[in-house]
């Protein structure tokens, strides 16, 4: 009954809010009367005195911004842009009565006078990318006001046409399938524990996408952190829209016309992922909550004793003092220090959570402050230094009227830290030396939608003011970037505490940028095959967002799962960049063991071999940093030309290398899979496959579908139980040879830990390999970079179909060297 009113009212709001966003009733911006060129840009003055700004960034990327009824304001401002001096590329522009006529050597943006029409073309083909539906719009006579969560914004959007053939990527987080064609979209970070298919908006807001037609993408990014919508030809199969509560109307427009191109600029423009500290890539084990620190202990040793490989224990809400960020339960971590210590005599270090509400715990005049100078491991009543110094230097969050907005989170009545106050970061970044002088080694940022138990849509904080680089602007535009703030704070607060190791940083929600300061896990989901069948397009769908680092609870967090279940969730993860187990404090217990030792055998070899695969992945990982094509890939980021990979949502790539097809239903135990064009061995088997096809193979328990691009070659290293238990030697390159006999990689490597790599401190080794007769001759070029992983073996191993496995071994030289395999 509950849920059938529950189905009821969401049926009705959904139908009311498609109504309420016909977006052909806004006013359509005026036509052009004239416009003024400058150095890097175009304004068009309009009739109705709007105004139309067009910047040349690069050939490949222009923005464009809208002010309606009036000239641009003097700000310009935004916290998800990294890049913003761009060397302006070449361009030209002509003009006939109709229209005005940019050209890049790449793009061409033709605008039509009037109506004041945008369209980018092909500038070698002339033929037409993306092209505007109607005029840009806005909501001049309120409209939409009822919809509004704050009815003093002013409702902005933009159509365009859709293609009969279209397809669309991106969005971010988002629960539901890889291609996003015909359904809609809204931006509004939430938190949303348990989430099923088509629940939206959740935790993070990535206002980014990618249309792909007749194998030629192009990009939009809606910077606007307003609550905002897109709509991919579901309410119309005209358009595609995208629009925002307020702010402007302002979207960068990138060509590719491949998709790894428009993530490259994507990246340059939002800023690349760094590196991540290698042990980040280890295997990760959570619960809410491991304590005291007796249990911590033994769930680690549980690991050793079972030959589990493990890098990092999380220590979940339940550590603090009454859940007071920054300090430590003296009761169930006496030591914490001491702890950390000895985890890391077995190779595992500690993440702990910290949540953005601090207890409000308002202090007797009369008391003392506390001089300690381990505040952290102080009784904290009656004086909680955290609550008492953000309010003594006014760093919380306060309402219109001035008083100070208290949510209700974990520690009762509480109080939000206002990110957008430099100084307030830098005081938040630097409490994280409660952690770090403690031995923490990295962040779990969660609750930062910000989620507030007293309501979670929002209305509860609707009049908080931040001071947002003086605007001092409201709720309605910096709800979404709250968790961006505050992971920026704690990663710049990291850095400053420990400039020798990289951050490394968790956050749920999320904002356009968030790649620079953090990583990202997918929050509450379900322990069911449904949940479990989503992880690959919601981790492919964040990679084309400009997340890279992506990863899900590892079982699903909500409800009791099953050893079948957590076996075939670990041959989903065990090649996701963040690859942890994580379970709900009610939870039936999920640890690799807790199902018996059959399940706990499959588990085991998964994880071995992804700690094997660490070369391989970690120079995937530097291929994301790099050029911001993420490790963790939908077969269309390869084959965007091949419409078999379109909508295909159940396999996905690790790199250009190796496809894996798991199987995320129960009591199943063959497949069909999809191999593209090529040649493709089996990983398991060597059985070579012709692509461009479907086959059809087994995929028992034990066995999830791997394929090997012919003509890769994947290093690998030795096993391990956690990263660095054991040097990397030998390194072995498996070489799968193409019809040609030809073969090549280039291995990435570095000290793991540091910053050096941006000053030169990595190793890459270019390997070729060439069939001679019967016999294969590898040529390892001159390593690059001033990284030296000291004296180690180098293995190379040709696999070919129906015979056993050729080998040859060869010290590395550190110089360039010829090896011949017979
Ligand atoms: O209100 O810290 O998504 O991973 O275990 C729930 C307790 C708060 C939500 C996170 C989950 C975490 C839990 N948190």
């Amino acid at each position: 009954m509950k849920r059938s009113v529950l189905i009821l009212c969401l049926a009705l709001s959904v139908i009311s809010i498609a109504r309420a966003q016909d977006i052909t009733r806004l006013e359509k911006i005026g036509p052009v009367t004239t416009f003024t060129k400058s150095e890097k840009s175009v304004v068009f003055n309009c009739q109705d005195n709007s105004q139309v700004q067009l910047t040349i960034l690069s050939p490949d990327l222009v923005r464009v911004r809208a002010s309606f009824g009036k000239p641009f304001p003097t700000k310009d401002h935004s916290w998800a842009i990294a890049k913003t001096e761009w060397v302006t590329p070449r361009w030209s522009l002509s003009e006939t009565n109709e229209a005005v006529l940019i050209t890049t050597d790449e793009l061409e943006v033709l605008v039509r006078r009037s109506p004041l029409l945008i369209e980018f073309r092909n500038a070698k083909t002339h033929a037409v990318i993306n092209a505007d539906q109607q005029p840009m719009a806005y909501d001049a006579k309120g409209l939409l006001k009822e919809m509004l969560f704050d009815s003093r914004g002013t409702f902005v959007a933009a159509a365009k046409k859709l293609g009969f053939d279209e397809h669309f990527y991106g969005l971010g987080e988002k629960a539901a399938r890889l291609d996003k064609r015909r359904s809609s979209f809204v931006n509004w970070n939430s938190d949303t524990p348990g989430y099923l298919e088509g629940r939206d908006p959740i935790y993070q807001t990535i206002p980014f996408y990618t249309g792909l037609q007749n194998g030629d993408a192009y990009g939009i990014f809606f910077d606007n952190s307003y609550r905002s919508y897109f709509d991919f030809g579901k309410s119309s199969q005209q358009r595609v829209w995208f629009g925002a509560e307020g702010g402007e109307l302002n979207y960068y427009f990138f060509y590719g016309p491949s998709l790894k191109k428009i993530l490259s600029r994507y990246a340059d423009l939002t800023g690349h992922m760094p590196m991540p500290p290698l042990w980040a890539l280890g295997h990760q084990q959570s619960r809410w909550s491991y304590y005291p620190d007796t249990m911590v202990e033994e769930v680690v040793s549980e690991y050793r004793k079972r030959d589990l490989p493990l890098d990092v224990l999380h220590l979940d809400i339940d550590y603090m003092q009454g859940y007071r960020v920054f300090t430590w339960d003296r009761n169930r971590f006496p030591n914490p220090k001491a702890l950390s210590e000895k985890l890391a005599r077995q190779g595992v270090k500690l993440i702990t959570i910290v949540d953005p509400g601090v207890k409000q715990q308002q202090v007797a005049r009369s008391t003392a402050q506390v001089t300690s100078i381990t505040p952290e491991l102080e009784p904290q009543d009656p004086r909680y230094y955290v609550f008492d110094q953000g309010l003594l230097n006014n760093y919380f969050q306060k309402r219109e009227n001035g008083d100070l907005f208290v949510p209700r989170v974990w520690p009762g009545e509480s109080v939000f830290v206002d990110f957008t106050l430099p100084a307030a970061r830098e005081w938040w970044g630097g409490l994280h030396r409660a952690y770090t002088d403690n031995g923490v080694a990295g962040i779990w940022n969660d609750m930062n939608e910000p989620s507030d138990f007293v309501d979670q849509t929002g209305k509860n904080q609707l009049d908080v003011v931040s001071y947002d680089e003086g605007e001092k602007s409201t709720h309605a535009k910096n709800r979404n970037v709250f968790a961006l703030l505050m992971a920026r704070a704690t990663y710049e607060g990291l850095e400053r505490l420990r400039p020798n190791q990289r951050p490394y940083v968790i956050t749920r929600a999320a904002y356009s940028g968030i790649q620079r300061y953090s990583t990202m896990w997918t929050g509450d989901t379900n322990s069911t095959w449904d949940a479990l069948a989503m992880n690959i397009p919601m981790f492919t769908t964040l990679g084309l967002s400009g997340e890279p680092f992506i990863g899900s609870d590892v079982g699903g967090f909500m409800g009791r799962g099953s050893g079948e279940l957590l076996t075939r969730a670990y041959q989903v993860s065990f090649l996701a960049p963040f690859c942890r187990n994580h379970k709900v404090i009610d939870g039936y217990d999920q640890e690799p063991w807790r199902f018996g030792k059959y399940y706990e055998d499959i588990i085991r070899r998964y994880l071995k071999l992804r700690y094997q695969l660490l070369p391989f992945l970690y120079t995937t990982l530097e291929e994301a940093h790099q050029t911001g094509t993420p490790l963790f890939r939908p077969l269309v980021l390869n084959y965007q030309d091949d419409p078999n990979t379109y909508n295909l949502d159940d396999e996905f790539v690790i790199g250009n290398d190796l496809l894996v097809a798991p199987v995320v239903k129960p009591d199943v135990t063959r497949r069909l899979v999809y191999l593209p064009k090529g040649t493709w061995y089996d990983f398991w088997t060597n059985k070579k496959y012709e692509g461009g096809t479907m086959i059809n193979v087994d995929a028992p328990l034990e066995t999830v579908p791997m394929f090997v691009r012919a003509g890769a070659i994947i290093p690998v290293g030795p096993e391990m139980n956690y990263t660095g238990e054991k040097p990397q030697d030998p390194i072995t390159f498996i070489i799968y040879p193409d019809e040609q006999g030809l073969a090549s990689t280039t291995l990435y490597e570095d000290d793991g830990v540091s910053p050096a790599y941006k000053q030169g401190g990595f190793r890459r080794t270019t390997v070729s390999v060439k069939r001679v007769g019967l016999a294969y001759v590898v040529t390892v070029a001159a390593p690059q970079g001033s990284y030296n992983p000291g004296s180690r073996k180098f293995t190379f191993v040709v696999k070919s179909t129906g015979r056993a496995p050729r080998v040859a071994t060869a010290a590395d030289s550190g110089s360039e060297q010829t090896v011949r395999i017979n």
